[in-house]
């Protein structure tokens, strides 16, 4: 969900953000079925268009509103980025915000143990992530280019979580394109703009 108003936030467009509880005890409101009916996050309404799946929502923020471009023009580093997204949706995301933040920061602020077993085999995974973002990331301030992409919008909510776990600290050693990155994005306005 950050990663759509993190897009709002960057292209200045004035939005509503309604909360939904989609781990309520008594399941996914109704109401919010009918808008997603996979019971997930984020949903998005302009007028009377309605969309679900974070990278649909996004496009569209990026092209239907004015505001600085979230999509490089460039072919090669249009594809870069979405490599990039894709990486983080479909690697990233699980194994550094659920398996190593969920497991060691979240159980620990809800007094719970930790799956240590979990944490062991994310780790290597983890590491492989890390690398290729690393690899695949410009020097220039942000992931690709010289200027905000979809790329940091997607990247940005992961190391927010991912960065308070002990275990950032020896997987990032490294990765010092992405520690450039991380501190330079993490005091962006749209970030504390979109801390709860
Ligand atoms: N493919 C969807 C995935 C959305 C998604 O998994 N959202 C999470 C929150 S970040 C969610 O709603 N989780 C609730 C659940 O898994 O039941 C997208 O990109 O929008």
């Amino acid at each position: 969900m950050r990663i759509a108003r993190l897009a709002l936030e960057e292209k200045q467009v004035n939005y509503r953000l309604v909360e939904v509880d989609v781990f309520a005890e008594n399941g996914v409101p109704q109401e919010h079925l009918k808008r997603h009916p996979f019971g997930r996050i984020p949903t998005f309404e302009h007028g009377d268009f309605h969309l679900y799946e974070t990278g649909a929502i996004v496009r569209y923020i990026d092209d239907a509103f004015p505001g600085c471009r979230l999509q490089p023009t460039d072919p090669k580093a249009r594809a870069k980025m979405n490599q990039m997204v894709g990486i983080l949706d479909a690697y990233a995301y699980r194994t550094l915000v659920w398996d190593i933040y969920v497991e060691r920061v979240v159980s620990a602020r809800e007094g719970r143990l930790a799956n240590e077993q979990k944490i062991a085999a994310a780790l290597p995974h983890a590491a492989v992530c890390l690398s290729e973002l690393d690899r695949l990331s410009d020097e220039a301030g942000f992931l690709i280019g010289g200027s905000v992409t979809l790329a940091d919008l997607y990247a940005a909510p992961i190391f927010a979580c991912f960065m308070q776990a002990p275990e950032a600290a020896s997987l990032m050693d490294s990765c010092e394109k992405l520690i450039y990155w991380w501190q330079r994005f993490a005091t962006r306005d749209s970030m504390s703009r979109t801390e709860s």
